[in-house]
């Protein structure tokens, strides 16, 4: 029953796109924790546990140390209930310890598609993109550390496309899990307003547009004039960035005001910082002794409130002459990613009513541009 929903809201993508072996489910463990914000209320928090992934090593000549991961059905912790809050991270399988740029370890990407919703930016009935996150390890937090009653409403009949790509560039196979650590309330409690996620990419809301070429040192990478238009009212409660190393800094402006400006730090802790000479040739990181990572960057909070035709547009600084950019598995610098997630709180009864209206975006189509984009190619599973 289940996998003919699936099949049948994924139409042709089995026809179209091959299976990699390392697609498909996860196998995965749940472990109980302490809520952080509104107990009171009977919030829970869990740890989900993916794994344990086994990454080739980084000289294996196919895979370059490079493992990825898409499963159409991703275990979330709960359906029917209010996603206020998460933040994925890397340990080892052996010993539990985190697992970074110290270790020789990547977290490239984690990202989130709701295939049973449409996407908000791109008009071409996408499913909803969620989020990206990358070895900088964001913490998504709806609440505003309990300031805010606001969530991201996930209907038991959701499926949630995640995908996976960590990159191993240590001589040896590694085994680690990905703990994703997610907060929520069940059912849709008393006056949460509902959190939508828009997708803000100096590529164009539908991925489209040129970067510049690789191999530029000193660049603004900006979005398209156009920009985002609301189509409704709401409070943008929070913008989250997602940039690779390289960048100075982000911003968003609105009707080309700046609101928001993200700033990434670098090497703030040791596991964020790797050495000459620690991994193969294929992966030097660059000719200084030691390497500084992107290790957080900052987010907007209570930004804006948006009424309909409000204009949002992105700009996105790069200086590789300051900040090396990182190698990707194939040896070459990786490409320049630039977007924000916006987050976008409607008021409750009308959120409640669009979630409920959203119908299955076209997985096909999204897939398509992705590919052409030179990402994830022809590597998507049905469950
Ligand atoms: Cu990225």
């Amino acid at each position: 029953m289940r996998f003919s929903r699936i099949a049948a809201a994924l139409g042709t993508i089995r026809a179209t796109l091959a299976q990699a072996p390392q697609d498909g489910p996860l196998p995965y463990k749940i472990e109980p924790l302490e809520p952080k914000y509104f107990k009171e209320l009977g919030s829970q928090r869990v740890k989900i546990s993916y794994g344990p992934i086994n990454l080739p090593s980084g000289n294996d000549e196919a895979s370059h140390g490079h493992f990825s991961n898409r499963n159409l059905n991703s275990k979330f912790p709960c359906g029917d209930c209010i996603i206020t809050g998460w933040t994925p991270t890397l340990v080892f399988a052996d010993d539990g310890k985190l697992a970074n740029a110290n270790n020789n370890i990547w977290l490239h990407h984690i990202g989130f598609t709701n295939l049973n919703r449409t996407d908000h930016a791109c008009e071409n009935n996408w499913p909803e993109r969620m989020n990206v996150n990358g070895n900088e390890r964001s913490t998504f937090d709806f609440t505003l550390k309990g300031t805010r009653k606001a969530g991201y409403l996930l209907r038991a009949t959701d499926h949630i496309f995640m995908a996976i790509e960590v990159l191993n560039m240590n001589p040896a196979p590694r085994t680690v899990i990905l703990t994703i650590e997610f907060e929520y309330l069940p059912g849709t409690p008393a006056n949460f307003d509902i959190v939508f996620p828009v997708w803000l990419d100096v590529k164009g809301n539908c991925l489209a547009n040129p970067l510049p070429p690789k191999g530029t040192r000193v660049f603004t990478a900006r979005g398209p004039t156009t920009g985002w238009v609301a189509p409704w009212s709401g409070d943008l409660i929070l913008a989250v960035p997602h940039i690779h190393d390289g960048n100075t800094r982000q911003e968003i402006s609105l009707n080309d005001k700046i609101i928001c400006t993200s700033v990434p730090a670098y090497g703030e802790t040791s596991e964020f910082v790797s050495h000459k000479g620690d991994s193969h040739g294929g992966h030097d990181h660059g000719s200084s002794e030691h390497h500084y990572h992107v290790s957080s960057i900052s987010q907007c909070e209570n930004v804006a409130k948006i009424v309909p035709g409000n204009k949002l547009t992105i700009a996105s600084h790069y200086d590789m002459e300051k900040h090396a950019p990182m190698k990707d598995h194939g040896g070459e610098e990786e490409a320049v990613m630039a977007i924000q997630f916006l987050h976008v709180v409607r008021p409750r009864e009308e959120g409640i009513a669009a979630v409920m209206a959203s119908k299955p975006g076209n997985l096909t189509a999204f897939s398509e541009q992705v590919s052409k984009n030179g990402v994830g190619a022809g590597t998507i599973v049905v469950p």
